[in-house]
C-alpha cells in the first residue's frame, strides 16, 4: 500500500558527506530507525505522520558511507507496534544490528522470543507528546515484568516537561533504562540550565541509566554544525563515561528547520569526545555492553 507523506515532511539527505574522522573499528550507531517501504511495511493508521520511506538497504549503506560497524535500529512511533520493518532489518543485518522495540502489555511469550531472537534487547516508551504514542503506566510495568527476563531494557523518549513521569518509571522498575537524545533538555542554556540540572542529577542516581548524545540538529538554536550543543554533550560523556552512546537518528523524522548532513554529524563526535579512550567507550564498549552480551 503506497501512502501520502505528511505534507512539509523533510527528506533525508541523500548525499551526506564524508566524515573526516574515521571512527574506531567495531563503531556502533546506537540510535537510527528504517521506515517502510510503505508498500511492504504499511505505517500505522494511528502515527502522528507519515514518513517518506527509509528502509535497511539506504540505512546499511549510509553506515558503510559514515564508518559505522553496528547499530541499534530504534521503532519509531510511525510503526506502532507493528515490529515487522524492524525485524526484517535486523535479520538482514544478522549480527550487526540489535533492535528496540515498541510493543503492547497483551504481547506473548512466542512474539518476544521471535523479537529477541531477531536481535531485539529493548523496548522503546515515548513520552514525548505530539506523537501521540503515550502508554499507561500500569501498561508499561506489565511490559517490563515480560521482558525483564529476557534482560531487555527500556529506552525513553522524553521532554524535560516529562521529567517527572520518567522518574516515577525508573524508580519503580529495576531494567536498566536509556534516555534518548539527552533528555531534549535545551541545550542553549548550558550546564547550568534547569532542565539539564535535573536531568543530569536524574542520571547520577542510579547506575542503571544511560544516555544518547544524539539529537543536536533537534536542539539547535544556530543551526549546522551545532555547536550550542557541544557543552551538554561533553559534561554528559564526562559524567557517564561508561554509560553514553550516540547515534545519528538516520532519517531524522519531523526535522522542521532543516535536514542534517550525516557526515557532519560524525564529525561533531571529534569534537565532544577528543579522547579516543571515551570515544571508544561511547561508540563500541557501551553498546557492545548493553546490546552484545
Ligand atoms: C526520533 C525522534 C522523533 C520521532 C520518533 O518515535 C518517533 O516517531 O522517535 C521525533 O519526532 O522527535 O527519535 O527519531
Amino acid at each position: 500500500m503506497r501512502q501520502i507523506v505528511t505534507p512539509g515532511y523533510l527528506p533525508f539527505d541523500p548525499d551526506p558527506g564524508k566524515p573526516q574522522i574515521v571512527l574506531p573499528e567495531g563503531a556502533c550507531d546506537s540510535h537510527c530507525h528504517v521506515f517502510g517501504p510503505a508498500d511492504r511495511f504499511p505505517y500505522a493508521p494511528t502515527s502522528s505522520y507519515v514518513p517518506v520511506d527509509a528502509p535497511a538497504e539506504l540505512l546499511f549503506r549510509l553506515h558503510d558511507h559514515l564508518g559505522f560497524d553496528r547499530c541499534v535500529i530504534v521503532q519509531a512511533s510511525c510503526h506502532g507496534a507493528d515490529n515487522s520493518a524492524l525485524v526484517d532489518a535486523l535479520r538482514k543485518a544478522g549480527d550487526k544490528a540489535r533492535g528496540v522495540a515498541v510493543v503492547d502489555p497483551a504481547i506473548g511469550v512466542d512474539e518476544l522470543k521471535m523479537l529477541h531472537e531477531a536481535g531485539v534487547r529493548g523496548v522503546r516508551f515515548n513520552f514525548v507528546k505530539r506523537l501521540k504514542a503515550l502508554q499507561p503506566l500500569k501498561d508499561r510495568l506489565q511490559i517490563i515484568e515480560k521482558i525483564a527476563p529476557l534482560g531487555w531494557h527500556v529506552v525513553v523518549y522524553c521532554e524535560p516537561d516529562s521529567i517527572d513521569d520518567v522518574r516515577l518509571l525508573i524508580e519503580t522498575v529495576e531494567t536498566p533504562v536509556v534516555i534518548d537524545h539527552m533528555g531534549r533538555v535545551p541545550v542553549e542554556k548550558g550546564v547550568d540550565g534547569p532542565e539539564y540540572q535535573t536531568l543530569e542529577q536524574l542520571l547520577t542516581s542510579s547506575d542503571r541509566l544511560w544516555i544518547k548524545v544524539s539529537c543536536p540538529e533537534r536542539l539547535t538554536r544556530q543551526g549546522p554544525p551545532y555547536l550550542d550543543a557541544d557543552a551538554v554533550s561533553k559534561r554528559l560523556i564526562e559524567v557517564l563515561p561508561d554509560r553514553v552512546l550516540y547515534g545519528t537518528d538516520w532519517p531524522h523524522p519531523n526535522m522542521v528547520s532543516h535536514m542534517p548532513d550525516d557526515g557532519l554529524l560524525v564529525d561533531r563526535i571529534a569534537r565532544i569526545c577528543p579522547d579516543e579512550t571515551l570515544r571508544r567507550n561511547m561508540l563500541v564498549d557501551n553498546p557492545t555492553r548493553l546490546y552484545w552480551t
